[in-house]
C-alpha cells in the first residue's frame, strides 16, 4: 500500500503499505467489562524511557491466510476474530488455538484479485454482545469497489451500505474500520492507487478516494441505507460528500481512535520518501486535511495540488523507508493493565517491510517523543487489543497470530555526541560505548540527520546516507567494541541553516542511551 517500489512483493509491500521505575500508580480501573481496550486501565502514561523498552512478540497461531485485521468481541468469550484476505474470519481462543472453520465467508463476494484487494475491515458493532452485528470494508464483486457491509452473524447476511467505485488500479483501498466514542463508524479509502495520485483524489471533495469518512450505521436516512452525521465537516457543501470526515489521505491503511480520549493515530503510507504518523485529537478532527498530494510526510510532493487557502495537517512522526521501511502500519495506544508502567498511554506502530517498532508519547509540550522498541515479525499488517487492552498483530505471508508484550531491558549502548558548527558546516564526534555484557562485534549505527544536513566526509566509520537517515558502519580497526570501552566516529556535513545534533541512535537495531 505504499508506492509502486514494491509492486512484486506481498500484500502491503506494493505500496502499503513508548516510563521510570514504576512510580506510584494511580489504581487502574477494576476489569470493568465495557466497551473496547479504554475500560482496562484508565489514562495514566507511563514514563520509563522509550529507550528502557524492548517489544516482544510470541507466536500463538500459524497457518493463517494472510491475515489483515484483528478484531475482538466484548461478550466475555476471550476470541478473536481474524481477518483474512481472501474473505473469511476466523477465531482464536487462548485455550483452543485456532479454528480450522472461518466463522464468517464472505469469499463469494469478495475480490481478492491483486495484491491489495480482498477482505481489509472489520468492526464490532458497540453492541455487538447482543445483536451480533459487525461491519466488514472489502473490495467486492464483480467491480473491485470498496465497499462497505453490515453483517449479521445471526443468519449470516451480508447487507452493503456504501461503495466506492475502485477499478482502475488494485493498490490502496484502505480499508480500516473503527468505531468512534461518538458510536460513528470511520472508514479508510486510499487514494485510488497507482502512483503519485493519479487521479488527483486527495485533494478533491467530490470523492470518498483518500478519505476518511465518518457515518451513522445505526439509523438509515432516506435512500441510503446509513445517515450522514449533521455535524460531519462537508453537509451541504455543494459538490462535496458528507461522508467525509477528514482528506488528504494517501493510503491510510490502518488507523485507530485513542478510546480514552478519542483521539485518531493514522497510519498513511508513503509513496516513496516518507512514510508517515498523523495524531488528530478530538474536536480537531472534521475536516483536517492530512496533505496528500500536494505533500508527502512534510515535504512537498505535487505543488500543482497545494493550495494556499487551505490549512495542512502535518504528519507528527515521519521516517524515510531508506533503512529498509516501505509502509507504515498504523497501531493503537496502549490501554492495557499489564504493561501500563511501561507503554500506558504510548502509541504503538510498525513498519511491514523493516519490522522497527516505533513508540510515539506526547511530550506535554505540544510536541511528541519518539523511540524503537526493536522488532515486530515480519509483514504485519494490523494491530489489534483485547478488551482488556493487550496487544496482538498478524503478519501477512507467514500468517501468523502473535502476541505483544514489553520488557524493561536498559539500553546496551550509549552515545555521546561531541559537535562543532559554523556557518554551513559542522563537524560531529560519536563517542560509541558498549553499555551491556556482551562484546560488540561489528556495528551499523543508524541516526538521522535534521532537514538540510549532508554528510561530506566521515573519520573512523564508513558512513552513508540516504534520505535524512545515516549508516554508520565500523571501520576495518573499530568494529570490536567490549564491555564497557568506547570507540568515537565522526562526521562532516554541510547544513542549510538547523544544524541541530541527531538525538535518536540505534545501534545493531537497539536503541541507545544518548548523553
Ligand atoms: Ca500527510
Amino acid at each position: 500500500m505504499s508506492g509502486n517500489r514494491w509492486a512484486a512483493r506481498a500484500l502491503l509491500a506494493t505500496s502499503l503499505l513508548l516510563i521510570a521505575p514504576m512510580t506510584a500508580l494511580p489504581p487502574v480501573a477494576a476489569a470493568t467489562p465495557a466497551a473496547g481496550p479504554a475500560a482496562a486501565s484508565g489514562t495514566q502514561a507511563a514514563t520509563v524511557p522509550l529507550t528502557d523498552i524492548n517489544v516482544v512478540t510470541t507466536q500463538v497461531a500459524f497457518g493463517l491466510r494472510r491475515p489483515v485485521a484483528i478484531a475482538a468481541p466484548d461478550d466475555g468469550t476471550n476470541r478473536l476474530f481474524i481477518v483474512e484476505k481472501r474473505g473469511t474470519v476466523r477465531v482464536y481462543h487462548p485455550d483452543t488455538g485456532l479454528a480450522a472453520d472461518p466463522i464468517i465467508d464472505i469469499t463469494a463476494s469478495v475480490d481478492e484479485s491483486g495484491n491489495e484487494r480482498g477482505l481489509l475491515g472489520i468492526a464490532l458493532a458497540p453492541d455487538f454482545a447482543q445483536s451480533h452485528v459487525l461491519y466488514l470494508a472489502y473490495t467486492a464483486l464483480p467491480d473491485s469497489a470498496v465497499t462497505l457491509a453490515r453483517y449479521r452473524m445471526d443468519d449470516k447476511r451480508l447487507e452493503p451500505l456504501l461503495s466506492q467505485e475502485h477499478s482502475q488500479e488494485n493498490n490502496h483501498n484502505g480499508g480500516q474500520l473503527t468505531f468512534g466514542t461518538d458510536g460513528y463508524l470511520y472508514m479508510s479509502i486510499g487514494d485510488g492507487g497507482g502512483s503519485g495520485d493519479p487521479f488527483d483524489s486527495g485533494q478533491r471533495l467530490d470523492t470518498l478516494l483518500g478519505k476518511i469518512l465518518r457515518v451513522d450505521v445505526k439509523r438509515a436516512c432516506g435512500s441510503l441505507p446509513y445517515c450522514i452525521p449533521a455535524d460531519n465537516p462537508f453537509v451541504g457543501r455543494a459538490g462535496a460528500r458528507g461522508e467525509i470526515w477528514m482528506y488528504g489521505g494517501r493510503n491510510p491503511w490502518r488507523f485507530s481512535i485513542d478510546q480514552a480520549d478519542g483521539s485518531m493515530w493514522i497510519g498513511d503510507v508513503g509513496q516513496g520518501r516518507w512514510e508517515e504518523i498523523d495524531h488528530l485529537k478530538a474536536g480537531k478532527q472534521a475536516g483536517a486535511n492530512l496533505g496528500w498530494s500536494c505533500y508527502e510526510g512534510l515535504e512537498v510532493f505535487d505543488q500543482g495540488q497545494c493550495r494556499t487557502d487551505v490549512q495542512y495537517t502535518k504528519p507528527v512522526f515521519t521516517y524515510s523507508p531508506y533503512t529498509g521501511g516501505c509502509a507504515v502500519i498504523g497501531g493503537l495506544v496502549y490501554r492495557g493493565r499489564q504493561y501500563a508502567d511501561l507503554v500506558g498511554g504510548t502509541y504503538i506502530a510498525t513498519d511491514y517491510c523493516s519490522s522497527t517498532t516505533w513508540a510515539l508519547r506526547e511530550d506535554g509540550k505540544g510536541g511528541y517523543t519518539w523511540g524503537e522498541l526493536g522488532q515486530m515479525p515480519t509483514q504485519v499488517t494490523a494491530f489489534g487489543a483485547t478488551p482488556s487492552g493487550e496487544f496482538y498483530v498478524v503478519n501477512d505471508l507467514p500468517g501468523g497470530l502473535h502476541r505483544v508484550s514489553f520488557e524493561r531491558a536498559a539500553p546496551t549502548c550509549r552515545v555521546k555526541v561531541k559537535a562543532q558548527t559554523w556557518g554551513t558546516g559542522m563537524t560531529v564526534d560519536l563517542t560509541i560505548t558498549n553499555t551491556g555484557t556482551k562484546p560488540i562485534d561489528g556495528w551499523n549505527l543508524f541516526f538521522r540527520l535534521a532537514p538540510g544536513q549532508t554528510v561530506v566526509s566521515d573519520w573512523n566509520t564508513d558512513l552513508s546516507q540516504g534520505s535524512n537517515v545515516v549508516i554508520a558502519t565500523n571501520a576495518a580497526h573499530n568494529g570490536a567494541i567490549a564491555p564497557g570501552a568506547s570507540v568515537t566516529m565522526g562526521y562532516l556535513a554541510n547544513h542549510t541553516g538547523d544544524a541541530s545534533l541527531p538525538s535518536h541512535f540505534s545501534l545493531n537495531k537497539d536503541a541507545c542511551a544518548v548523553g
